[in-house]
């Protein structure tokens, strides 16, 4: 702000605008040594730091509020500034943070830095290193980011309860200096698992064994964002997993890659292996990079197949069940009907109302059809070019590279008899 605007906009008033735009400005992004790329969020956000004598100062305020998981269902959550999982922090190796975290949840709470070598009384563990955080005080650790790498935090007081609601995040801390080849694209992806029962407007924290809504970053799909990536770029992604109960499998379609990091460090180059599928265990990060070699849109999700599910999608299986007798008795109630006597799939194509605060079987439409997939899956859409692309568009598949129907001369010139007993 210069001298003539101070003017312009007079008095007093002028002196806390001018107070605001200097906060503004010191919540700017972080700056990241060495030309490394900032952590993109998916569906989600990075903390805003103010930097007071060097120090970067953050705030995190714990409270309940409604939290969307996809369009259509949504659920009363606990979380950090408004969202779950929390905003991402993200600092830099020798950085010294201090994180007020102020807490209007109608319990006390902590805040448990997972994975991070501090002072043992900055660790958040309640009653072990420090006193409850009370509804509406706020409390402030301070920390010296020694160690680079990919952590978490969470609420380590009811635990059970309170991540089960949604108190937990991701906290990346860059090196200094660049480590490995030049990375593109930074991607941050948390794994959750939620029991909201069909028509519930809060998840059941006493669940243990079936959820039934499963997400990245918060969402399910169809409401996760992809991650737009060109190909033959660096990409890295760093996972954490804070669920209840479960591990996951999470696999990517067309692409290999390595892990090189977890929440206990760097792995050597020597130890890194190829895979297609890493095996996040609940309470640890898991970091990847891969350099996608073919465009198109691939899936991304954990291997689990209940976790790909959308939330109506647990409903009763009936295959094989010879429904007639009911089916008869049950046609003099009107909208009723018995399905999935022939498996699940087709049910997703049916347009059927589904109850309030619940997601449908269908859960996206495709380039192709309905796409029967829910819950943790998500795309990465592998682009020739990012600039300028469309991340809501599908891929536009080259003529001829498309399973289809076989011809009838194909299967003559190839030999396939479709009538064969196998
Ligand atoms: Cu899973």
């Amino acid at each position: 702000m210069d001298r003539r605007d101070f003017i312009a906009l007079g008095g007093v008033t002028a002196g806390v605008a001018m107070l605001g735009r200097i906060a503004e400005a010191e919540a700017a992004p972080i700056q990241i040594p060495g030309g490394q790329v900032a952590v993109t969020v998916p569906n989600g956000s990075t903390l805003a730091w103010r930097v007071v004598d060097g120090v970067k100062v953050g705030h995190l305020v714990v409270s309940e509020f409604d939290h969307e998981f996809a369009p259509g269902l949504s659920a009363r959550c606990w979380g950090y500034n408004r969202s779950t999982p929390g905003p991402l922090i993200e600092a830099v190796e020798g950085d010294r943070v201090r994180i007020y975290v102020t807490n209007r949840l109608p319990e006390a709470t902590t805040v448990h830095w997972h994975g991070m070598i501090i002072p043992n009384g900055m660790d958040g563990v309640a009653g072990l290193t420090q006193k409850r955080i009370a509804p509406g005080e706020t409390f402030l650790y301070e920390l010296t980011l020694r160690h680079p790498g990919t952590y978490m935090y969470h609420s380590h007081f009811d635990e059970m309860t309170q991540m089960a609601l949604g108190t937990v995040g991701m906290f990346v801390v860059h090196p200094k200096a660049p480590r490995g080849p030049h990375v593109h694209r930074d991607f941050s992806l948390m794994l959750h698992e939620w029991s909201v029962k069909v028509g519930a407007r809060r998840p059941d924290p006493n669940e243990m064994t079936d959820f039934n809504v499963l997400t990245f970053n918060g969402k399910s799909f169809p409401g996760t964002e992809p991650l737009l990536v060109g190909k033959g770029e660096r990409v890295r992604i760093r996972l954490g997993n804070l669920s209840a109960m479960e591990h996951h499998p999470i696999h990517l379609h067309g692409l290999n890659f390595k892990v090189t990091a977890t929440d206990g460090g760097y792995v050597p180059e020597s130890a890194q292996h190829p895979e297609t599928t890493v095996l996040v265990p609940v309470g640890t990060t898991r970091v990847i990079e891969l350099v996608p070699e073919e465009a198109g849109d691939w899936a991304m999700h954990c291997h689990m197949t209940h976790h790909v599910m959308t939330q109506m999608g647990h409903v009763l299986s009936m295959v094989g069940v010879d429904t007639r007798a009911v089916d008869a008795r049950l046609a003099r109630v009107a909208g009723t009907m018995t399905m999935g006597q022939t498996g699940m799939g087709n049910m997703g194509d049916m347009q059927m109302p589904v109850p309030p605060n619940s997601t449908p079987m269908r859960s996206a439409t495709g380039p192709f059809a309905p796409i029967e997939m829910g819950g943790m899956f998500t795309l990465i859409k592998v682009r020739d070019r990012v600039a300028g692309a469309d991340p809501k568009a599908w891929y536009a598949h080259p003529t001829g590279t498309v399973a289809d129907k076989a011809s009838s001369a194909a299967m003559q010139r190839d030999g396939i008899d479709p009538n064969r007993t196998p």
